[in-house]
């Protein structure tokens, strides 16, 4: 039966053109998808940056479907369940060193909601209270609520939305084609890009500023690697001034970069990181915030029966996402995904590189498991050209996203050598059919 299409108003889509001619998926395994008629559809993007061990687990769907039996909710508030410890427990273990306190919400967006307000209120508690502004970067993507779009960096999810928070501003993103096009993995240039955090200390001062919140690859924007040397610098300039550093792992967490978060990979460690997507290999909504035991401790003072930092959300920690969570981590162990970018991204790199030279291709960079193609805009239309290359790549069974001109890839950290074949043989037609 085919559903009426009229009610849902669908998120971040094209509504008018999607329900001209719908893309709906039925069904999911492994590295595949399957459409409402049948046709198999490799997944190039672990359905939206989340499924990082592949569709339908076994383990994971067995977990959720028993805990879903055993216990639908419990409160978050005043009590708790068993699972929600444990999950907190296996997060940390796996975090950089230091960073033990795990804070559950539902989504990535709620998660910078929630270390935005740890940061401010954590100066506030240690008796810091005029540090309250918050630093982020053009280009950033956070989410979508209001702190989220007042931090993040792209116009079009901002310029809508009014006045949005006071007291933010933002430094300098690092693209750089100039100097770095097509650079294999790190760019050389743009370290001294964190320099730029000096200059909005010198125009507010540092007792003025909470946090600087960044991605450590920036995913949605459309796959901006940092340069080498950049988060250091960042979390140089931080240290010097006591600004908190807040890494948004909400993509790059659970394997996307080759250890279990980028904050590792790159030998930085923030204050407080957001996650989400892979925390549950997409199959329950769950987010959550990890912060050094240090900020949480400044929290815990005063009268024991008082609540110490009043945030939360109904669904923090739900038994279905902590189900879903712990078999997630389990399935992530057992198959030694966290680490498998890793042993793969020699291959990647040089397959997504392969495409250098095709019409319009102006820039290809990489990291772990993700990649990201830039196009030269058809003049007066831009995005038309990678939204064309979306439709034919998914036309030709090979489910991508793009964001303006930018083809991103970032597949299940399950995939095989021949299905990243078949990601780049797809997309160099589509590529070669745009020109
Ligand atoms: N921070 C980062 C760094 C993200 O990538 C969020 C926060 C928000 O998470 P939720 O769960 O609230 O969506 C994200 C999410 C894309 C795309 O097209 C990326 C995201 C979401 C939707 C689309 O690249 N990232
Ligand atoms: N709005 C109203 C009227 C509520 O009562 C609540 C929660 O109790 C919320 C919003 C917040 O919902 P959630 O905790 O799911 O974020």
């Amino acid at each position: 039966m085919k559903p009426d299409l009229d009610a849902f108003w669908m998120p971040f889509t094209a509504n008018r053109q999607f329900k001209k001619a719908p893309r709906l998926l039925a069904k999911s395994s492994g590295m595949y998808y399957w459409d409402d008629k049948g046709r198999q559809i490799l997944d190039g993007v672990a359905g939206l940056w989340c499924v990082n061990a592949g569709h339908a687990r076994p383990k994971i769907v067995q977990a959720i479907q028993a805990q879903a039996a055993e216990m639908d909710f419990a409160p978050p508030f005043q009590m708790a369940h068993p699972k929600a410890f444990e999950l907190a427990d296996k997060v940390a273990k796996i975090a950089p060193a230091g960073m033990n306190k795990v804070f559950f919400t539902n989504s990535g967006s709620e998660s910078v909601e929630t270390a935005l307000k740890m940061a401010i209120a954590y100066h506030r508690a240690r008796g810091e209270g005029a540090r309250t502004r918050l630093i982020g970067r053009e280009r950033g993507y956070h989410g979508v609520n209001f702190g989220g779009i007042s931090v993040g960096g792209i116009p079009g999810n901002r310029k809508m939305f009014g006045t949005l928070l006071g007291g933010v501003d933002h430094i300098r993103h690092t693209h750089d084609l100039g100097r770095n096009a097509f650079s294999v993995g790190l760019p050389e240039h743009g370290a001294e890009l964190a320099d730029d955090l000096e200059r909005l200390v010198a125009l507010h001062d540092a007792s003025t500023i909470a946090a600087v919140i960044v991605e450590p690859i920036a995913g949605s924007t459309g796959v901006l690697i940092p340069p080498k040397g950049y988060l250091q610098r960042l979390r140089e300039i931080c240290d010097k001034h006591g600004i908190l550093l807040i890494f948004d792992e909400v993509i790059t967490g659970f394997g996307r970069t080759g250890s279990p978060f980028a904050a590792t990979t790159f030998g930085v460690t923030p204050d407080l990181m957001t996650v989400a997507k892979g925390l549950t290999n997409g199959a329950v909504p769950m987010g959550a915030v990890l912060a050094r035991q240090p900020i949480h401790d400044v929290f815990m003072t005063g009268p024991e029966h008082l609540i110490e930092f009043a945030h939360g959300y109904t669904y923090s920690a739900h038994p279905l996402a902590c189900a879903a969570g712990l078999a997630t981590l389990q399935t992530y162990e057992e198959e030694g995904l966290l680490i498998r970018a890793n042993q793969l991204q020699g291959y990647f790199s040089e397959a997504v590189h392969s495409l250098k030279g095709l019409p319009n291709v102006i820039d290809i960079r990489n990291f772990g498991l993700v990649g990201g193609i830039e196009l030269a805009p058809i003049p007066g239309e831009p995005a038309k050209r990678a939204f064309n290359v979306f439709l034919d790549c998914y036309d030709k069974g090979v489910m991508l996203r793009v964001t303006g001109d930018i083809v991103a890839i970032s597949p299940p950290l399950i995939i095989e050598r021949q299905q990243i074949d078949q990601i780049v043989d797809t997309l160099r037609g589509a590529i070669q059919r745009a020109a």
